[in-house]
């Protein structure tokens, strides 16, 4: 056995269904993708496809769970840029748009543009540059596009390794911008430009919580002005977040600081997501981070009508190195995207990959809710409830130990035709049978009532006795309701 699962791990087979689990968080974690290169950003389409870009410029499609060959293929530059954000347009199925951010060299410079895709079954052609001109260099690209919840498109811009960038209304660069979906600025944008927020070292992550807060996530510095102090805003449109001029808990007049900052360490913050699916609970409404640096995914509990953090954690330290980006699928699963083949990293066999986050104990069926011991109600059939009241049926025939019981006690004339009708009569009205006919009421043939005694004595069996009752419910004097 060992053999074969070692010549799996060989052939890639094996990390596709092996899932490591995580019993300190009730998760496990399973590859979806792997032998990727520097997958960057990751989004979905109504129709289930995932679409996910590689920083060295294709853009991919898993497709009914089969990675397919790139759909297109950028000639990006930069040395961190590169094809970095992906974005499909909230009314994709109407207009099939998607968008991408990327670093492009040209002559001596190097800059990042956003531009707007159509995408049909295997095809992909540019429809319209949206917004070209943000700075780029060999560092700080910024790079994340995400589409807010008033349907307008932000996009995180790095200061291209020139700290002044950040606080010039005239640039692009370090700043967060927002524009209609077709390239035009909202009337409501602060400046009456692209520019929502400034003051910006290099975010890569932007996400909102169910209040509709955007909050964003910052690589702090390194070199002159200090290290680390990676930062995470609350970002309010026109609002200055302080690069280069303060970083961690240093103030200024009219400058926002960080509503957490990683003082000494560093995670080199990527992407983020609030988690509102509905298959982690214990995640509901937290904050997750992808980190490089950091080699793990930063879970944050936020109070952010009162500035506060309420708990931080690290987790999978270690686990899976550096971590580019976190997403909640449409199938309400945490992903979450490696990057280890970005130079930085000590790549593993299968790197980089693209991993999914389910539980590690998920209940869809009568066995595992069983299993998980909820408690079950002996009803015909039997029915086991979880936690949060969620109901299973089990789905095999079998009687309830009670019918059993007083099927018995009424063959020895212990209990009265009436009683043994009123217990048929029960599971009608424990809701597991209803009764169709209201005419049919302690109506129960005497064919059923003689079977019934048969059984009891043993001389039919199970199978016979649910046959009986099953007549019952095909004539219509019972019916199953599940
Ligand atoms: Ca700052």
């Amino acid at each position: 056995m060992k053999g074969i699962i070692i010549s799996l791990i060989i052939l890639g087979v094996i990390p596709a269904v092996y899932a490591q689990e995580f019993p300190e968080y009730g998760v496990k974690v399973e590859t979806v993708a792997d032998n990727l290169t520097i997958p960057w950003s990751i989004d979905w389409t109504p129709d289930d496809r995932v679409f996910f870009t590689e920083r060295n410029g294709n853009l991919r499609v898993i497709e009914g769970g089969v990675l397919k060959e790139p759909l297109l293929t950028i000639g990006v530059g930069g040395v961190e840029g590169g094809l970095l954000g992906v974005a499909v347009d909230p009314n994709f199925e109407e207009n099939n748009y998607i968008y991408l951010y990327y670093t492009y060299n040209e002559f001596l410079t190097t800059t990042n543009k956003v531009v707007r895709y159509v995408v049909s079954e295997d095809k992909i052609t540019e429809d319209k540059v949206l917004i070209d001109g943000i700075p780029g260099g060999p560092f700080h690209d910024g790079g994340r596009i995400k589409f807010g919840p008033d349907g307008k498109l932000y996009i995180t811009t790095g200061e291209a390794g020139i700290p002044d960038l950040s606080q010039d209304l005239n640039s692009l660069g370090g700043k967060i911008l927002r524009i209609n979906s077709d390239g035009t600025i909202p009337d409501d944008n602060p400046w009456n430009s692209e520019i929502y927020s400034i003051g910006h070292r290099n975010p890569q992550g932007i996400d909102w919580d169910s209040n509709g807060n955007l909050v964003a996530t910052e690589h702090g510095p390194s070199g002159w002005r200090g290290a680390a102090h990676d930062e995470i805003n609350v970002i309010m449109p026109g609002s200055n977040y302080g690069w280069p001029d303060i970083i961690g808990d240093e103030t200024k007049p009219g400058l926002q600081n960080p509503i957490l900052h990683t003082g000494d360490d560093t995670w080199a913050p990527s992407g983020a997501v609030f988690y509102y699916g509905d298959k982690i609970p214990q995640w509901n409404g937290k904050y997750f981070v992808a980190t490089l640096r950091g080699n793990h995914l930063h879970m944050i509990e936020f109070d952010i009508e009162n500035n506060k953090v309420v708990s931080d954690e690290k987790i999978f330290q270690g686990n899976f190195g550096r971590l580019r980006d976190v997403a909640t699928g449409p199938d309400g699963y945490l992903y979450i995207l490696t990057s280890n083949q970005d130079g930085r990293g000590s790549p593993q066999i299968n790197d980089d990959r693209i991993l999914r986050i389910t539980p590690l104990n998920a209940i869809n069926s009568f066995e595992d809710c069983f299993a998980a011991g909820f408690p079950i109600m002996e009803s015909y059939p039997r029915q086991c409830r979880t936690g949060d009241g969620e109901n299973f049926v089990e789905d095999i025939i079998i009687i309830p130990q009670w019918i059993q019981d007083s099927a018995i006690l009424w063959s020895d004339d212990v209990i009265s035709d009436e009683t043994f009708v009123d217990g048929l009569q029960e599971l009608v009205n424990y809701g597991v049978l209803e009764n169709a006919n209201p005419d049919s009421e302690n109506k129960i043939p005497k064919w059923i009532k003689n079977s019934a005694k048969w059984w009891a004595t043993g001389q039919i069996d199970n199978q016979t006795f649910v046959q009986s009752i099953q007549w019952m419910m095909d004539k219509e004097f019972l019916r199953v309701q599940r």
